[in-house]
């Protein structure tokens, strides 16, 4: 595989001089200062191709293309944004960069409760606390009906999470839920905005009515309307899969598991239309049986993250070591099924002064180094045993 690491351009603290020490090959990153929606011009494309091959390395991927709310929900404006989306491809294609994640998560992107969980060797990891998601989502979203998604134990937890919660920790919850994992990641709230539990709500508004089926007809139209473009440049589209590969907040998610991804995979059979195989989002639900995923999908797969998850009985999950051994038999099938697939860790642990540096959620500079240095290592020992 390609080793690959997300980068934030260049006001990232991590700069591109530290990445090529380190044994990165290349970048992955967008255009995170054009607001979702809007043309990525021709001219923004190749300022940063340009800056990122003046250091030395190559953009991979993209990450993320976003794709608009509207097109998820088939607003009045979806063809307007598709054929937007279609001038961004084709701009990225005359450029040469042609991997392009994506996701077709509605309103939430990934999800924790937690971002700085704290590990036994003093190290912090992400953590999604299923009691307190249930929290948020009863008592401080009170979205209409929310208990009926969750069992009786959870519940149970819920309601001694809520005897002991204090306005800080409720205000952090939030900020975790749906402020700090989201504005980076070009998602719908940012820190900037005063309201945002409000503005949440207005979003998932925006869904009523819009179940499976219709969420999946709104992929399929869009899939089909950007394949022309992806065939003359061959840009691989890549989905992420739903983080968590669950039904959350009552909204439908349509990337959760092995029947999904062969329907969309069905659905628009083009080779272009492939898969991020996300390790991580997919070990997050007890049903995925990554390695065999995996060894399914390897040959659809245009683009990998490596890490692994935790289940733990209650539902809460927690990201595990990247010498994890399912992570491995992931690794030794795409070094064998798909060599040449760009791959990047991704959220390691804040470790040794990571926490003091104020990254982004999940994208310590430490943590990621090392996670780096064992997944390196597992592909050489892996392509040793392969010859
Ligand atoms: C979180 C990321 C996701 C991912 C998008 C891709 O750390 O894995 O935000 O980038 O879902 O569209």
């Amino acid at each position: 595989m390609e080793k690959t690491w997300r980068w934030f351009g260049p006001d990232d603290k991590i700069t591109l001089d530290m990445l090529r020490q380190i044994g990165v090959e290349g970048i992955v990153t967008a255009l995170h200062h054009i607001p979702n929606g809007e043309i990525w011009t021709y001219d923004e494309v190749m300022k940063m191709k340009n800056f990122i091959e003046s250091h030395g390395l190559r953009w991979s991927v993209v990450e993320s293309l976003p794709v608009s709310e509207s097109i998820k929900y088939a607003g009045p404006d979806r063809d307007e944004l598709i054929g937007k989306y279609i001038e961004s491809l084709a701009n990225l294609g005359k450029a040469g960069v042609r991997t392009v994640c994506y996701n077709f998560m509605p309103v939430l992107d990934w999800a924790r409760t937690d971002l700085d969980y704290p590990n036994p060797d003093g190290t912090t990891n992400l953590y999604f606390n299923r009691g307190e998601f249930a929290y948020f989502d009863c008592c401080i979203l009170k979205r209409p009906g929310a208990s009926a998604d969750y069992d009786e134990s959870t519940l149970s937890r819920m309601e001694e999470i809520k005897s002991r919660m204090t306005p800080e920790q409720e205000h952090r919850l939030v900020e975790n839920i749906i402020v700090k994992t989201q504005g980076f990641v070009n998602g719908n709230i940012t820190e900037n905005d005063a309201a945002p539990v409000e503005k949440f709500r207005s979003l998932l508004k925006l869904y009523e009515g819009v179940d499976r089926d219709t969420l999946r007809g709104n992929m399929k139209y869009f899939l089909e309307a950007i394949m022309p473009v992806c065939n003359e440049y061959d840009i691989n589209m890549c989905v992420h899969p739903d983080d968590p590969p669950l039904q959350i907040l009552g909204l439908p998610r349509i990337v959760t598991c092995d029947e999904d991804i062969r329907w969309f995979l069905d659905a628009v059979p083009d080779p272009h239309n492939g898969l991020t195989f996300c390790a991580g989002s997919l070990s997050g639900g007890a049903h995925n049986d990554v390695p065999a995923l995996a060894r399914k999908y390897a040959s659809r797969t245009h683009f990998v993250h490596a890490r692994i998850c935790n289940v733990m009985p209650n539902g809460d999950f927690k990201e595990s070591s990247h010498l994890d051994p399912r992570l491995i038999d992931v690794i030794r099938t795409f070094e064998r099924e798909n060599p040449g697939v760009p791959m990047r860790v991704d959220h390691a642990p804040l470790m040794l002064g990571d926490e003091k540096m104020g990254y982004n959620a999940g994208y310590s500079f430490h943590g990621r180094m090392l996670a780096l240095g064992m997944v390196s290592g597992i592909m050489a020992a892996v392509n040793t045993d392969n010859n």
